[in-house]
């Protein structure tokens, strides 16, 4: 199988999945137009479509949001923008006073076979005041998941993939492949 991303830590996380499930992973760059959408289902499928116009085997992309109900679900679409510029630290300076509260969503968008099929993951947690642990990337060092009390930075790959949004997304991904091959 194939993964379309840019980002080395999307397929390192992905990769670990695909290593115990048995199925060989493929990680391809491919330049395709940068989408600007509401939510990450339709940026996620939308990426997929243009994707699909350059690369005619069976592959999958994944898109993810960091989304925080006390900002109106900001960054949420715009996330990648926001990691590139003000960051984690802009994000704490923003959240606080507010309530912490957020989730990050994965949508996984599937291009098998000449259709598109989706799997989605969320994990809800809260942003903390202190930034913490080297692992990861992107907002990792300043995401607590609900009933943790590391940060997603202070945790290895495999304890990541145990909770998180793309591990979710990821693991309904196998699940899927897995029957197709039954
Ligand atoms: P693609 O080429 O796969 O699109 P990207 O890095 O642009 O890679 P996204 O648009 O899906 O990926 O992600 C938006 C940003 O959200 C990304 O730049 C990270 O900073 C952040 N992010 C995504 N997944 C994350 C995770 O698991 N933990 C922390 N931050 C994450």
């Amino acid at each position: 199988m194939i993964l379309v991303t840019s980002n080395r830590h999307k397929f390192e996380e992905i990769a670990a999945m695909f290593g115990v499930a048995g199925i060989p992973l493929e990680w391809k760059h491919v330049k395709y137009e940068e989408i600007q959408e509401d939510t990450t289902e339709i940026i996620s499928y939308r990426s997929c479509v243009e994707v699909r116009k350059e690369l005619h085997d069976d592959f999958f992309l994944e898109d993810t949001g960091l989304y925080i109900p006390a900002l109106h679900g900001f960054p949420g679409p715009y996330s990648s923008y926001v990691n590139a510029t003000i960051g984690y630290a802009g994000i704490q300076r923003l959240v606080d006073g507010k309530d912490p509260t957020a989730y990050f969503k994965t949508v996984v968008s599937l291009s098998m076979n000449g259709t598109i099929m989706q799997f989605g993951g969320v994990l809800k947690g809260a942003i903390s005041g202190q930034a913490k642990g080297s692992t990861g990337f992107g907002f990792d060092p300043v995401f607590i998941p609900e009933g943790e009390v590391l940060t997603l930075a202070e945790m290895d790959i495999d304890a990541k993939n145990r909770l998180s949004h793309r591990g979710r997304a990821v693991s309904a991904l196998i699940r899927y492949l897995i029957t197709l091959k039954s």
